[in-house]
């Protein structure tokens, strides 16, 4: 049980590397792993890592999660922000497993918007369920000859108790390296989303793994970001505190960034922070376009806008310079 991210990584990361219960290769590729392995975090919104070493990457972060919101599978969209997303498409123009967005949001031949069924299921029908599941591995990515992308993600629950909104993950496989980092920033995202939409409370986050693992490549940096961990003390409190969500709903916001994400991505437009300013949006939101804006730059390779850079959170200021040291100046 961990208060935030933060701390649940490195213990997870810890656990699996100094204690694992197996070395084995799956699909050739080596790894120390461990089974069946659960963790709690109380505060859901505390996401990120904080650890330098780690160089957490929050556009992309943001990126994904708005890529699931948007109900996208294109390869087009995610690998913009993460040059390695190509090696899971098979037809190099989408994504299928990894491409939770249409399972949410259209699951299966019958095209079930799963979150529109838990928000009735869960405001209407009966809030105190145990059946607020949506499922995103699906039997049929198995039978597909060398699939190279198979849902890693079971499925989210949601659980309405006590004025609060719990949700647990289960995931058949995950990476305690890489992909926990990004999946749990987007799960908890998702959570707090389905909160604010329901006007409940944020409760704890279960994430529930059926084979955590780390791959022998990441070894190396792995021990040093767990050198660097027991440096700063494994405890030390974040340094930041992350931004909450505005307490409505916020669908007309994603929908905004979504519209000015594709633009900036697609190099229509390009925005000041003037500009950004002036929109009609939250400023949590308008915090996002400023990301998207500034990787524009970096995506583009042009000299950075830094007026972009000096409107954003202290938080977003110091994980951007951990990631991008160019911005350094
Ligand atoms: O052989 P397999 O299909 O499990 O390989 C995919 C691997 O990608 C997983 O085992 C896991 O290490 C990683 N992964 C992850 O951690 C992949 C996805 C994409 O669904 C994810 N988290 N979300």
């Amino acid at each position: 049980r961990f208060n935030n991210f933060h701390e649940a990584y490195i213990e997870t990361l810890d656990d699996v590397y100094h204690k694992p219960q197996f070395y084995n290769a799956p699909r050739g590729n080596k790894s120390r792993e461990k089974l069946n392995y659960h963790l709690t975090i109380q505060n859901p919104i505390e996401r990120v890592c904080y650890l330098p070493s780690r160089k957490t990457n929050i556009v992309f972060n943001f990126a994904e999660v708005l890529w699931y919101l948007s109900g996208d599978n294109s390869l087009d969209f995610i690998g913009y922000y993460n040059k390695k997303m190509h090696e899971y498409s098979m037809n190099g123009k989408t994504l299928t497993g990894t491409a939770y967005g249409p399972k949410i949001f259209e699951f299966g031949n019958a095209k079930i918007n799963q979150w529109s069924q838990m928000k009735e299921l869960l405001t209407n029908k009966d809030p105190d369920s145990k059946r607020a599941f949506i499922q995103i591995f699906d039997a049929t990515e198995l039978v597909i000859e060398n699939n190279m992308d198979i849902s890693c993600t079971l499925g989210l629950q949601f659980f309405v108790r006590e004025g609060k909104l719990y949700m647990a993950s289960y995931m058949r496989a995950n990476d305690a390296f890489r992909g926990i980092v990004s999946d749990i920033f987007s799960f908890t995202f998702i959570q707090e989303l389905m909160a604010r939409e329901l006007d409940l409370e944020i409760g704890e986050f279960f994430h529930n793994v059926g084979s955590i693992h780390i791959y022998q490549p990441d070894d190396n940096w792995t021990d040093k970001v767990l050198q660097e961990a027991n440096s700063i003390s494994k405890h030390k409190k974040a340094m930041y505190e992350f931004p909450k969500m505005p307490c409505v709903n916020n669908w007309s916001s994603i929908e905004s960034v979504l519209k000015y994400e594709a633009l900036l991505r697609k190099d229509q437009i390009r925005m000041t922070s003037s500009e950004i300013e002036q929109l009609d949006l939250p400023e949590y939101w308008k915090q996002v376009l400023l990301l998207f804006s500034l990787y524009q730059y970096i995506a583009y390779k042009r000299p950075i806008d830094f007026s972009l850079y000096h409107h954003l959170w202290p938080v977003y200021q110091h994980l951007v310079d951990n990631k991008w040291p160019l911005l350094r100046q």
